[in-house]
């Protein structure tokens, strides 16, 4: 057995039952395979040792009332994985699946999709197994409040610098930097995702979607020579992800078909009228269900895996982890897709990734195409600090930038070290190797 298998072993044994965080280091490491080939100083260092080892995991109690007055006790997290490159950072999620190997996953990817952003931010994650379905505001007020009453203590603008996920948007952002605010007693940029009129960024709502469908873009200008004119797409999840992501396709004249959302799907061959799901989504945290009430001609599947089953030429999956299977990357490919470009954090399985790179498709990972999120955070941060807001132009013009950056640096990278078109082995070599030279610099902590 070589090197990094055993290494995966023993992450395995010693992380036992975190079944999300195995696969996502199991991903980097086929990568680190070819990297490890040009750097044997990793190895004596135990530089992959140390950096599949979170620096620091806090889990913590968080008791909350609700509006009947009954008492819940949710867990809490925030995993501070790696500092090597900036202050850690990443988003809150709030969903019940959340487990530690869920946030583990999370910021192990965190680390290297920062890395890509080329502003210097650590990896990070947190969040809770709280559902926020169902509950009033004053509910979610509370357990955010609840939340940051520990968080606090632990999180800073050059320390740790949490921001949303699933579950977390706009409303439970505000509730938690009121909190924080009041505890640690400054008005610093802690959190990012904030309101317009009080420290939050132009374009930070709809950054990771824009984001994802600008690296995509550029995707089919250099490979396909072509755009997303007239192109066809699918894309799972109703989300803040998703919901940007079909924005910035219709702005280029494509037209999304299809979308879904936990419980079902719809397919709308006229197209997606957004409005009608942000109202949906957005306003009424409803179910995707009510869009065929309004929108007869639509069509509602209970199974949201429906979602890859319609013809289309661009795929986005933009709901959450492994929910690209491989039986869905068949249909997909037979289906003639040129490319999927990943909106969700590993939202597609190794074997359904494996498939789709054999047979030709486009594949641009998560922590790359999906980046333009925690990059317009970067952004937040340096407009607090500076005590400036830029305008929404000037905002979308740098995540332009930075996606057209990141696009090139994982072809290049693929190209340099033998594997050309596979962008999962660029943006993890990519990703991986400034967080290592980084590592090398400081020494062993
Ligand atoms: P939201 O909470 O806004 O939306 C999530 C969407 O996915 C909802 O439509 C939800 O359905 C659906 N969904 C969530 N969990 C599941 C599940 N277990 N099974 C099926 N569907 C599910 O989250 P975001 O849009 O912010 O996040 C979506 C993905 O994008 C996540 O993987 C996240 O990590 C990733 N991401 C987010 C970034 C951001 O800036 N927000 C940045 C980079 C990546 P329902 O409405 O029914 O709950
Ligand atoms: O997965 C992600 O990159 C996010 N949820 C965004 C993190 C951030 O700090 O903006």
């Amino acid at each position: 057995m070589g090197y990094l298998d055993q290494l995966y072993q023993k992450v395995v044994e010693k992380n036992y039952g975190e079944e999300e965080f195995h696969q996502a280091v199991k991903e980097i490491f086929e990568s680190l395979e070819i990297a490890l080939a040009y750097h044997p100083e990793f190895e004596r260092t135990k530089l992959i040792e140390r950096l599949v080892e979170p620096e620091r995991v806090v889990m913590f109690r968080v008791p909350w009332v609700d509006d009947k007055g009954e008492i819940h006790v949710n867990r809490g997290f925030r995993i501070e994985f790696s500092s090597a490159i900036g202050p850690y950072k990443g988003g809150l999620r709030f969903h019940p699946t959340v487990k530690l190997g869920t946030l583990k996953f999370l910021a192990f990817e965190q680390i290297f999709k920062n890395s890509l952003t080329g502003i210097p931010m650590g990896g990070g994650k947190g969040g809770s197994d709280f559902d926020p379905k169902g509950k009033s505001d004053m509910e979610v007020m509370r357990f955010c409040q609840a939340f940051m009453q520990e968080l606090w203590r632990h999180i800073g603008p050059y320390t740790d610098v949490p921001a949303g996920d699933i579950g977390v948007g706009g409303r439970e952002i505000g509730f938690l930097y009121g909190m924080y605010k009041k505890l640690a007693n400054e008005f610093t940029g802690t959190l990012t995702g904030k309101g317009i009129n009080w420290g939050g960024s132009w374009v930070r709502k709809e950054a990771t979607g824009y984001g994802l469908v600008y690296i995509v873009e550029r995707y089919l200008e250099d490979v396909r020579k072509t755009s997303f004119k007239d192109k066809i797409v699918a894309i799972s999840g109703a989300g803040n992800v998703a919901i940007y992501a079909t924005e910035k396709v219709h702005q280029l004249g494509g037209k999304v078909i299809a979308m879904s959302d936990s419980r079902g799907c719809i397919i709308d061959k006229d197209g997606i009228d957004l409005d009608l799901v942000k109202e949906i989504k957005e306003v009424k945290r409803g179910s995707l269900r009510e869009y065929v009430e309004k929108r007869p001609s639509a069509e509602y599947s209970e199974n949201r895996q429906d979602v890859w089953k319609v013809k289309c030429d661009v795929a986005l999956p933009c709901a959450t982890q492994n929910e690209v299977f491989i039986e869905d990357a068949k249909e997909l490919v037979k289906n003639g897709c040129l490319v999927v470009g990943e909106g969700a954090n590993m939202p597609t399985t190794l074997e359904a990734t494996k498939y789709f790179i054999e047979n030709g498709v486009g594949f641009l990972p998560g922590k790359a195409a999906n980046a333009g999120g925690v990059a317009v955070s970067g952004l937040e941060m340096a407009q607090n600090a500076y005590f400036t807001q830029w305008t929404f132009d000037e905002v979308d013009k740098k995540l332009q930038g930075i996606m057209h950056n990141i696009y090139n640096s994982i072809s290049e990278t693929a190209k340099k070290y033998g594997v050309e078109g596979n962008y999962v082995h660029g943006a993890n070599i990519a990703g991986f190797m400034k967080v290592a030279n980084a590592m090398m610099d400081q020494g062993i902590v």
